[in-house]
């Protein structure tokens, strides 16, 4: 087998110098041992695999630092400009394989361990995976860091170190039940403490106008509360090439000033107690992806976030002495992803106003010069609003600065439309119908030189209908940047025979960096040979699967089946109910008729539902307590499978996604801003199934109509039936099949002696169904048995499956970074010499 390891990949001096005496192996195998001595104070003889996993992190980590200490001594020398990537969430997963890889350790390592008579894979499957995010907006930012150090662009991603990652998902009787994500239990084997760069956030106080030192009178932030911010290092290798650049996370500290008073009158532990306070800033991420309106915590974290980062960019700036305000700009680029750092355009401006006394105009302009800002959702309850008595409490410099801006905008609407008030509300920082809200979307708007979508749809939904106002007032200022994934961790890493048979097939191993290259598989769709390897692979990847279905599930799948897979998130808009009703329809169809010939399939779920989500988690359960009828229903002869994965999370999509024969990517047209999962499921051969929404549509554009499954309302078609007027009753009693399984899901058959199980689903359905899923059911069952059909053919599924591993080079984040690179950041690469 052709090796994984990033071609371009040199030894580096540690291992490079023990090398001198000896194989590649053998160093590393001094190296790991040493580390377990030095780091983990053990003998070989009694290591336990945490030992081995951190001991063989920390010997791969050294060429690690090797790289990075070279990227920065480049980026210093060179004052080069930056990308400062801002994100409340970093969906990274586990580290240990990916920085093997692109270390060009991959194999030494393994065949080290394995001579030590460690077993590697379960080595790999200690680690915890580092889960600061919720879905598919964090996950984007750990691909974008992976392609932008590959790529060899000067960057660096702030986040904060979050001491508790998302939940950990259970199932009690087909419920979600929480427990806190505690990540670092066993330790962070490639952080770096960095408390030489401690920065101090003041919050709340209050503002005052005070004279200074040259007559002027100003205001002035004052009696403000301190909070400490500390960095915490991650490195981010490149694969292939030297460049290293940094994750730098904020955990939020108490300051050592202590309440004197408290601390004289003999309250020193009182004192110290009180402290926890500030600690609890960066304790725990908030889980709600898309709703976290009005929550205190979030908005004093979000404004920690900004300010130690801020903080942080300026420093650097000026710690080469030929930098000046005047060239910041040019030297800086911030990156918003979504809103939640938006504050960081009023505390630049608070910071060049305030402490800098620039003039209004010059700061201006450096502000609209340095952000660009990313939107990735036109779902109302996801645009982020404060409510104007809460911001004022917290931030109340901030918010005059707002009003500020606020009043800077309304002339220029003034000007382009005169006496337009309606304009002039529309596009407020402020709403004010009821309590006054800060629209944070518009914050980013009018302070970003930039504004992108993250799929050509979704862009132009949002230039018609999120900001039509803006997009006449800013031409050119809206921009679409399809989303990407990285090919690294999505094929090479996380399905290695797959990755092993194209390396062999392409004859060359640029396919990881230059992921167009797989085009060159199209020739062998037709051939047979190439067909059942293939085939013999995704079979494979499906007998693992099955394991692990069996050890999460107890639950015995054939290989021989169909994977039926939908993982993400658990909302309405993503419609998992619409794949429910699918199931219900084809048990059903089984029930009335047992030698009815369907395909065998097994449905996949793995998904998270936010804690405070009712019907999500309601949905949930529904798909638990069906599953478990049905698995258990030996009527069915095996044909139909429902397992739900639980705890979903990159490690687990890791082992998904290889072994998806079908994608199912459902959501309400108009809804889902792009979607990645669709991405890396049809890079690993799996078929979508899905309507014409988010990335999907270039998906389909990519691979051809003949190798994608569509069904359902187009956005026009989901707009005229609103305008029209939705009765989600109309359809459900046309369609007897439709009602036959809506009521049955009403009943208690699935839930013996409970009552309205899942009434919650079944309300939601039939009074309003606001996502349209009935209005969908008959197209997307139609569209299910052309996939039976298809799977049928086994050679027309197979020239399929490959066709669209061949054909979608275009969703690397490689491609999608170079965009920003050159149409958003104007960012240059720099080659970093080994
Ligand atoms: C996406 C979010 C999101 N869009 C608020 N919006 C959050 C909003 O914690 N919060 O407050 C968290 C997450 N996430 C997703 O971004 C889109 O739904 C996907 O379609 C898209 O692929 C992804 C990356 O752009």
């Amino acid at each position: 087998m052709m090796s994984p390891d990033s071609p371009a990949a040199p030894i580096t001096s540690t291992l490079g110098r023990m090398c001198a005496a000896s194989t590649p192996e053998e160093a590393m195998k001094e190296l790991i041992l040493s580390h377990l001595v030095s780091t983990r104070a053990r003998s070989a003889a009694t290591a336990t695999t945490y030992d081995w996993w951190i001991a063989t992190s920390h010997a791969v980590r050294d060429t690690i630092y090797e790289r990075f200490i070279a990227t920065k001594a480049t980026h210093k020398a060179k004052n080069v400009r930056r990308v400062y990537y801002l994100s409340l969430e970093y969906l990274m997963g586990r580290l240990f394989e990916s920085n093997l890889l692109a270390a060009g350790l991959y194999e030494t390592a393994r065949s080290a361990l394995g001579q030590l008579g460690v077993n590697f894979d379960e080595v790999r499957e200690t680690e915890l995976d580092m889960g600061l995010g919720n879905g598919g907006l964090g996950r984007l930012a750990a691909c974008f860091m992976d392609s932008l150090s590959t790529m060899d662009y000067p960057a660096l991603g702030y986040g904060i170190y979050y001491e508790f990652g998302l939940f950990k998902q259970e199932f009690v009787n087909g419920s979600q039940v929480e427990h806190p994500d505690r990540w670092r239990i066993f330790g962070d084997p490639w952080e770096v403490l960095r408390a030489e760069y401690t920065q101090r956030v003041p919050l709340y106080g209050r503002v005052e106008n005070v004279f200074d030192d040259r007559g002027n009178y100003r205001p002035r932030w004052v009696d403000t509360k301190t909070i400490l911010g500390v960095p915490h290092d991650v490195p981010v290798a490149g694969y292939g090439t030297n460049t290293v650049n940094l994750l730098r996370l904020w955990a939020s500290k108490a300051t050592d000033d202590f309440d004197l008073a408290a601390f004289n009158s003999g309250g020193y532990v009182e004192a110290v107690r009180d402290k926890s306070v500030g600690e609890s800033i960066s304790k725990v991420l908030y889980p709600n992806d898309k709703t976290e309106n009005g929550k205190e915590l979030r908005l004093v974290q979000q404004y920690f976030f900004v300010a130690c980062s801020l903080r942080d960019i300026i420093r650097r700036h000026f710690r080469k002495p030929d930098n000046t305000w005047a060239n910041f700009a040019d030297k800086v680029a911030v990156q918003l992803n979504d809103t939640h750092p938006a504050l960081a355009i009023t505390e630049l401006m608070r910071i060049l106003i305030d402490e800098e006394n620039m003039g209004r105009d010059a700061t201006w302009e450096i502000i609209t010069r340095t952000f660009a800002y990313t939107n990735h959702t036109l779902l109302p309850e996801a645009l982020e609003k404060w409510g104007v008595p809460l911001f004022e409490r917290v931030l109340p410099r901030h918010l005059q600065i707002i009003y500020e801006i606020n009043a800077r905008l309304m002339q220029a609407i003034e000007a382009k439309w005169p006496g337009d008030n309606e304009k002039k509300r529309v596009c407020s920082l402020i709403e004010e119908n009821g309590q006054k809200m800060v629209r944070m979307a518009n914050l980013a708007v009018v302070g970003s030189h930039a504004v992108n979508g993250v799929a050509e749809l979704h862009t132009e939904l949002l230039k018609k209908h999120l900001f039509p106002e803006f997009d006449a007032l800013f031409p050119g200022k809206f921009q679409n940047k399809t989303n990407g994934i990285t090919p690294r961790r999505w094929l090479l890493q996380s399905n290695p025979r797959l990755a092993a048979l194209i390396t062999r097939t392409l004859h060359h191993h640029r396919w990881p960096r230059e992921l167009d290259e797989l085009r060159g598989l199209e020739r062998m769709a037709d051939d047979a040979a190439f067909q059942q390897e293939f085939m013999a692979i995704k079979r494979a990847n499906k007998v693992d699967l099955a394991a692990v279905v069996k050890a999460e599930c107890g639950l015995e799948v054939s290989p021989d089946a169909l994977f039926d897979v939908q993982i993400k998130r658990l909302h309405e808009y993503k419609r998992q109910h619409l794949n429910l009703l699918h199931i219900l329809t084809l048990y059903r169809r089984l029930l009335q008729n047992p030698s009815l010939d369907v395909v065998p399939r097994v449905f996949i779920f793995a998904a998270k539902a936010a804690p405070g989500y009712d019907l999500a988690k309601n949905i949930i359960r529904a798909i638990n307590l069906v599953g478990a009828k049905i698995n258990q229903d030996q009527r069915l002869g095996g044909k139909l499978k429902v397992a739900f994965l639980p705890n979903y999370r990159v490690s687990l999509a890791e082992k998904i996604i290889p072994a998806a024969d079908l994608s199912e990517q459902i959501s309400t047209a108009g809804k889902e801003a792009s979607g990645t999962g669709n991405m890396k499921l049809a890079l690993n051969g799996a078929l979508t199934i899905g309507t014409l929404d988010g990335a999907n549509v270039e998906i389909k554009e990519e691979v051809g109509d003949d190798n994608i499954f569509i069904f359902g309302m187009t956005v026009d078609e989901v707009e005229a039936l609103r305008a029209r007027g939705y009765d989600p009753q109309a359809v459900y009693r046309a369609d007897e099949e439709l009602k036959a399984v809506v009521d049955w899901l009403g009943s208690d058959f699935f839930s013996p002696g409970e009552h309205e199980a899942f009434g919650a689903t079944h309300h939601s359905l039939l009074g309003g169904d606001p996502f349209m899923v009935l209005a969908d059911y008959r197209a997307y069952c139609d569209c299910q048995a052309r996939v039976d059909a298809a799977y049928r053919d086994r050679v027309r599924w197979a020239r399929m499956a490959i066709l669209n591993t061949a054909r979608v080079g275009k969703f690397s984040s490689d491609r999608t970074i170079r965009d920003y690179a050159d149409q958003i950041w104007n960012l240059p690469r720099v080659a970093v010499e080994g």
